[in-house]
């Protein structure tokens, strides 16, 4: 099993350079995350959530009485509060998520508020294998995986995360969130803003590293990069050494040129047509879908 520490070692010995976009998430990158969300030129967000709103009712009606609601990387809890408010007798909530301290803050403010909930938090990495409270005797596991987060994954592992999700929710059914392919003007401002916050919460990888790790460096001499691949259908996100960069970790040291870039995450794209194809590849089968009316952003209930 890989560690923050193995994987950074790994990234800066190269030749790949890539780490896992999910390093990004201590307590500030959560916070620099959430203030992504609010930037005029990142459209996801407020795209889900005026979905999620609009048929709030259609999708309480289809997770049916009962059923045990499962948000993998579920963060502040803020979109899961739309599907909550109208589900029907619901069995439990099982919001998983890295960030314990984060999570167990925002289950106490959601326990406040609905004092009657059942709420059954997991702290785990949720690209791994789950323990999960069991499923209830006579309701359905709903999995809700929002944000498009799917998107950090390559096609390929994809494929193996969904296909461990209609395991997990057999017979119940995955509401997932799926950012479409789209203007690449538009994709490139969403992941380059005016004010620099996507570049702070890229950098973020870094201070998390010296915090966490003790790793020596200045992140501020790492320069954003982020670019769309039309041909990938992902935006790529890279830290740029501005020159020769010498990095240590637990007592070995790396040295980067300015053409080492460090590639921190993927985010691919989709039409609603490909990721139908790769969620009947996983087993699931698409049930409806939903999309605003620019289709930027798409909703998709999956039976498993
Ligand atoms: C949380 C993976 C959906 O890919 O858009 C936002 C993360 N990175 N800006 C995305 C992110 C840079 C985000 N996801």
């Amino acid at each position: 099993m890989s560690s923050f520490a193995e994987d950074l070692h790994a990234a800066l010995a190269g030749p790949d350079r890539s780490i896992s976009p999910k390093y990004f998430y201590d307590t500030q990158g959560s916070a620099l995350f959430e203030q992504i969300c609010e930037l005029p030129e990142y459209y996801p967000t407020r795209t889900e959530l005026a979905l999620l709103r609009r048929h709030a009712g259609d999708f309480a009606e289809r997770m049916g009485h009962g059923a045990q609601l499962i948000e993998y990387g579920a963060g502040a809890l803020v979109k899961v509060r739309l599907l909550l408010e109208r589900a029907r007798h619901l069995h439990s909530f099982v919001p998983v998520d890295i960030s314990g301290p984060h999570l167990l803050a925002a289950c106490e403010a959601l326990q406040r508020e609905q004092p009657a909930l059942r709420i059954l938090p997991v702290v785990a990495d949720f690209t791994r294998m789950h323990v999960l409270p069991d499923p209830p005797a006579d309701g359905r596991r709903i999995g809700f995986f929002p944000g498009s987060s799917i998107g950090n994954f390559e096609p390929d592992e994809a494929l193996q995360f969904l296909r461990l999700l209609r395991e997990e929710l057999d017979g119940g059914a995955l509401l997932i969130g799926v950012d479409l392919i789209k203007d690449p003007a538009l994709l490139h401002a969403a992941y380059n803003d005016a004010q620099g916050v996507t570049a702070r919460f890229n950098q973020n990888l870094l201070r998390h590293a010296q915090r966490a790790l003790g790793l020596e460096c200045d992140p501020d001499a790492f320069d954003h990069y982020a670019f769309y691949d039309p041909r990938r259908h992902r935006i790529e996100m890279h830290l740029l050494p501005r020159g020769p960069q010498m990095l240590q970790l637990q007592g070995r040291q790396y040295l980067l040129s300015p053409g080492d870039s460090l590639h921190t995450e993927n985010s691919h794209k989709y039409s609603v047509e490909s990721f139908q194809a790769l969620a009947r590849e996983a087993g699931f089968r698409p049930a409806a879908h939903w999309t605003d009316a620019r289709d930027w952003f798409s909703l998709h209930w999956l039976e498993a």
